[in-house]
Formats: C-alpha cells, structure tokens, sequence
C-alpha cells in the first residue's frame, strides 16, 4: 500500500478486515517489521481515538513516534501556489512538508474541512500538498472528505459483530449544535459499498450527501422505515452538502431513542464518537448492552495496525527488493 486516503487504497477489503481481526489476537506478531523506522503524526484538529489507537497500532509494529499538533503548535501554513506571503502564514507547505519527510518513514494528516469553500474542501487541497510535498507514505487521520481507518474499524466491527451473512446495515443523520464535517458519513457509504451488506442511508431533506459517495445505497427520509429489521445502526451528525457546511435543522425528532431501536432487528448502535449524550442518542441506548461504541473505538487500533503494516511492508519490499 502506497498511502492510506480513501477505500482506492486498499486493494482488497475483505483480507484487510481479516487481518485485523488476526491482530486482535496476536498484537505482537509483526513487533520487528517497524525497527528503526518512525511514523510522525500532526494534528491540524482535536483527535482522542485516531491520536491514541494510531500510536498504539505504531508501537505493536515497533515503530518510533513523532507526534505534533501542528495546528496549534506549528507555524501557520500556506498551501496556495504563488501567494506572497506577506500575512499570517509563515511557511509553505513546500518546505514544511519535505521537512517533515525528512525525519519520518510516514506521515499521518489530520485535517478537518473549513466547511465554507465546498469545491476547496472537496478537492482535498491541504492532504493532496502532502501527499505531493512530502514524499513519504501519508495516512489519512480524517481528511477533508474522509475518515477511512474510521471506517475500516466500522467494517471490522460489523464483521465481528454480525450474525447474518448480509446484515443491513442503517447510517442515520442524527441531531448536533455544531456543523461537523461529511467525512465521517461520506467514508463510511464509500466502505459499506464495498462490502456485503445491504445498505441504507437515512437522513432529514437538505441533508444528501454527495453522489459519489451514496453510490447504490438506498436513501430515505422516514428513519423509522429505515430502522426496520436492522442488524446496525451507525447514527451520526454532518452538515448540508447542498447548503455547503449549514446546519438546516436540529430536528430532536431525528435523535437515536430507545423506541426506535426498538424498531430494528435488536440492531447494535454504532457512533465514531465523540459522541454528545441525549443530543445525538439517548443515555438508554448508549448503555444498553446494544451499544458497541466502545469496542468499536477498541478496534481502531487494529485498523491503523494493518494498514500500516501494508505501508511498511510496501518500504521494506522496495528497498530490499532480493528479500522477495
Ligand atoms: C468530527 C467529525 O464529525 O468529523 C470527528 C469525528 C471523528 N466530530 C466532531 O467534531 C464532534
Ligand atoms: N472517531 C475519532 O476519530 O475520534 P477522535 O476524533 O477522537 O480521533
């Protein structure tokens, strides 16, 4: 694996599924493929899960870290070509970015959309730089449009947790104070429709997501309907697409309760967290035994391990290449 930003990236699903799950039960096995290599990881935005488990998945595979909330701590970057830089920004990402090349192995980006340029947030400029800039393997953190180890750990989740071959799986809008990004939706349908599942989106009008992503998901504004015979609910909040970053309503209607798990076919509840208690989903049904948020963040350790592990691999074939 080259980089790590979208389900593209990942040549088969399924064997990267199972080979997480085999890290789960023997997180040591690849101790030695990381030696003397190191992975730097910056932080434009806030992160508990993907900071932690990331570092935790480096350290299995023996890798040194190097981590940095480049937003709060770095200069300010600019990232336009040709821009006189004569304001806030100190430093371009053509220096930043090979600089920072030069001490890591691999780089992992996080960062958010500014939800107020749609065509700019979606040409995914800021993570594209680095990519190009760089020159090293780079992971996506959650991107502007993205949030793939998230949603490789949901896939993980959903095929340990499954007890029919093609559950349906149910990734509902749910009411939030705040405008948050697409990615973490967008990724998700990106990975549900590469997998065996019978998908469904459900959302308030005004809330589409974009084509691309839908793919061949059914889409409905009755959640109920949605919710009927799921084996998974996968509540989360995003901001209009249409309405570039505006949050059209906050609906309470539309918040995750006990009745409507009631609906489903004793789905588990599934959210990325963090998650805002009585707002997004009731305290019912965050602590009811249907609730697998937190073996679900639990397994993002083993998503970031097997990707990295693909990426290290890919390192190590390409500079010794006689070893295979
Ligand atoms: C972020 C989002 O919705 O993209 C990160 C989720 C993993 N959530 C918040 O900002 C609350
Ligand atoms: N789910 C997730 O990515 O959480 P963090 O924002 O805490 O990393």
């Amino acid at each position: 694996m080259q980089h790590f930003l979208s389900v593209k990236d990942a040549i088969d699903v399924q064997a990267l599924v199972k080979e997480a799950l085999l890290y789960k039960k023997t997180p040591y096995a690849d101790k030695h493929i990381g030696k003397n290599r190191t992975m730097g990881l910056l932080f434009f935005n806030s992160s508990l899960r993907t900071r932690l488990s990331t570092q935790r998945a480096a350290q299995n595979l023996g890798l040194e870290l190097i981590v940095m909330n480049v937003g709060q701590d770095g200069w300010g970057l600019e990232f336009e070509d040709g821009a006189i830089m004569d304001g806030n920004k100190a430093e371009h990402i053509k220096e930043a970015a090979p600089v920072v090349g030069q001490y890591c192995d691999i780089v992992g980006i996080r960062s958010f959309p500014t939800l107020e340029n749609r065509e700019e947030d979606y040409s995914e400029n800021v993570l594209n730089q680095f990519v190009k800039h760089t020159g090293r393997p780079i992971v996506s953190l959650e991107s502007a449009t993205r949030h793939p180890l998230q949603s490789l750990t949901d896939l993980i989740t959903i095929e340990e947790l499954k007890t029919k071959p093609r559950p349906k799986v149910v990734l509902s809008w749910a009411p939030h104070v705040k405008a948050l990004p697409q990615a973490v939706p967008n990724s998700f349908a990106e990975w549900m429709n590469a997998a065996d599942v019978d998908f469904v989106i459900t959302h308030p009008e005004g809330y589409e997501l974009a084509p691309e992503f839908v793919g061949n998901a059914k889409v409905t504004h009755n959640q109920e309907e949605a919710f009927k015979d799921a084996d998974f609910i996968y509540a989360k909040n995003w901001s209009s697409y249409n309405d570039y970053g505006k949050i059209l309503s906050q609906d309470p209607s539309w918040k995750i309760t006990t009745e409507k798990m009631a609906l489903t076919d004793n789905a588990k509840f599934m959210h990325c967290l963090p998650v805002r208690r009585n707002v997004v989903v009731d305290d019912a049904v965050l602590d009811s035994p249907n609730s697998v948020v937190i073996q679900q963040a639990g397994n993002r350790v083993w998503a970031a391990q097997v990707v990295l592990k693909q990426i290290l691999l890919k390192i190590i074939r390409e500079e010794s290449p006689y070893l295979f």
